[in-house]
């Protein structure tokens, strides 16, 4: 059922008149003839009101930090932060020394009534002597939870001392959850402590090869980075560090060597795409992996901006190779998704870019949205390279990067780049909105009743996005398919990714336990049906 704006004030109509106001500007239905929609987006969530958003803290650990592998990674803090952000993400990492691997450990300070009435300083400087005793790690990072900066712990002090007591690259990351609105304001604080402090700290000059490149915003969930780099690499580039997934510190520390930094998720790490720029001359290139014909795209941009003609003609006969495996495997599960339609509503960038794969897959997205985006990722931006700073940048200062003297080189003419914003189609960066079709729904940070209401009108055939809302799908009858964590499965990047997409969300579709499950509506009364007969 097409859906309007009498029905969209119908579900508003059940909240408060202000909150109604507010809910109002972060739902937009898409029309082509309005030429530049806006949507209200990075504001804080209403209070009351049960939507997916993390905190500072899981952007920053979580998300931007955790997956580097060769690093010890403490949370000063509670158990509970520590515990559940443990590996649920699903970051992948291999090292070929397995003692260099960490992520596997889940390491706190487990702050008691105690620290919080005395202070944890001296408890959080004895872990760091332990974790370097036992772990030898190559770094160390410590994330501050809420009680710390209540408490007022000096996590920065602790890490200084630190470091100069053991010669170790130990840095301290003040991302109290209750810091901005989301987790959007832990990427920045992560992205800024890496850029201050490791980035740069390595003593290369030059690249190890012609086509070195960084990969930034991947985080190997379900093994995507090492898909996209069995695929770079067989064209003939070298990644120097993928950031973060897989990533380790003894790479990140010679990111700045690389002649290009590719640029996944735009939303968690624009800053330092922005900031290596700034300081080394790196251009950036905002790419997509996800889906068939967005990683083609990427890899033919990616060559463009190389300009060189053996790579051009190799990058297309990597394309033909991977495609004849592909598309007769893929035949089949289009067949079943065929004529689908989806809800696509992640974090800050999936719930834009796998619409493309599901488009590939003959399944039409009809509700999407992120959960913490920011209006530059729904509305879109200006032209590479250079970004417009944005909304949550206000709570947090930048690093005021300065050109380094020493190692700034340009890495590709002005003019040349002038000529490659010509000549590079700007679809990945003109955001979620401009790219849905007509009378689809937009909806910036999700409520679950909302969930509930969109589903009942649209009933769509898949509902993808996190653990925190499936269920409610779930028990609707409806698959779900977990665009973050991906269920256990994945790598989804890529091409052979698309093909473990087609196969599990086929699997969604062709299964027979949604035909069992009753809704509850169907043989319950309803809580609000209840109240409202008492
Ligand atoms: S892996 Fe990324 S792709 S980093 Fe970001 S905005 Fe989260 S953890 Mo969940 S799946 Fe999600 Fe994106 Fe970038 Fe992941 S859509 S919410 S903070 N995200
Ligand atoms: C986070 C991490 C998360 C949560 C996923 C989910 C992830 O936001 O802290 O809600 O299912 O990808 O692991 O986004």
């Amino acid at each position: 059922m097409a859906i309007n704006e009498k029905m969209i004030e119908e579900i508003l109509n059940k909240y408060p008149a202000k909150v109604k106001r507010n809910r109002k500007k972060h739902i937009v239905i898409r029309d082509s003839a309005r030429e530049n929609q806006e949507i209200e987006a990075n504001t804080r969530t209403i209070p009351g009101i049960v939507t997916n958003r993390g905190c500072a803290f899981a952007g920053c650990k979580g998300v931007v930090l955790g997956p580097l592998k060769d690093m010890v990674h403490i949370v000063h803090g509670p158990i509970g932060c520590a515990y559940y952000s443990w590996l649920t993400r699903r970051n992948k990492a291999k090292t070929d020394d397995p003692k260099k691997n960490f992520l596997a450990y889940c390491v706190s300070t487990d702050m008691q009534e105690s620290d919080i009435v005395f202070g944890g300083e001296k408890k959080l400087a004895r872990m760091i002597d332990e974790v370097v005793e036992i772990f030898k790690p190559n770094a160390i990072t410590i994330s501050a939870t809420c009680p710390v900066g209540l408490i007022g712990d000096d996590i920065q002090a602790v890490a200084k001392a630190a470091r100069a007591k053991h010669g170790l690259n130990i840095t301290a990351y003040s991302c109290e959850g209750y810091k901005g609105v989301s987790q959007s304001a832990g990427h920045h604080i992560a992205n800024n402590g890496l850029m201050e402090n490791i980035v740069g700290e390595g003593d290369w000059e030059e690249p190890p090869s012609k086509y070195t490149i960084n990969i930034l915003g991947e985080y190997n969930i379900g093994g995507d980075s090492w898909e996209v780099e069995r695929v770079l690499n067989e064209i003939g580039y070298e990644v120097q560090v993928v950031m973060t997934g897989n990533g380790s510190y003894e790479k990140l520390k010679n990111a700045h060597v690389a002649q290009l930094n590719l640029v996944q998720c735009h939303r968690s790490i624009n800053y330092i795409a922005d900031m290596l720029e700034k300081k080394y001359g790196t251009p950036w290139l905002k790419v997509n992996f996800i889906g068939i014909r967005a990683t083609i795209e990427s890899l033919r941009n990616m060559a463009l901006y190389f300009g060189d003609e053996a790579l051009i003609k190799r990058t297309e006969e990597v394309i033909e190779k991977e495609l004849a495996e592909i598309e007769p495997q893929l035949e089949p599960y289009k067949k079943i998704c065929s004529g689908k339609t989806a809800f696509c509503f992640v974090g800050g960038s999936r719930g834009h870019h796998y619409q493309g794969l599901y488009e590939e897959l003959g399944i039409t997205t009809v509700l999407a949205g992120y959960e913490f985006a920011h209006r530059d990722d729904y509305e879109g931006r200006d032209v590479l390279p250079h970004i417009k700073s944005d909304a949550d940048s206000k709570n947090i200062p930048d690093l005021h990067v300065t050109p380094d003297e020493r190692r700034y080189r340009l890495k590709i003419p002005v003019e040349r780049m002038e000529e490659l914003q010509k000549k590079i189609p700007l679809s990945n960066y003109k955001g979620m909105i401009k790219d849905m079709m007509d009378g689809s729904i937009v909806v910036d940070d999700l409520n679950h009743y909302e969930t509930e209401e969109f589903i009942r009108i649209l009933k769509p055939d898949i509902f993808s996005s996190g653990i925190k809302d499936k269920y409610i799908p779930q028990k609707m009858g409806i698959p779900t398919k977990q665009l973050h964590n991906y269920d256990y499965s994945g790598p989804y990047a890529g091409f052979r990714g698309a093909i473990n997409f087609a196969r599990d969300v086929a699997m969604g579709f062709a299964t027979p336990t949604w035909n069992f499950i009753v809704p509850p509506w169907k043989d319950k009364p309803l809580l609000e049906g209840s109240i409202e007969q008492c």
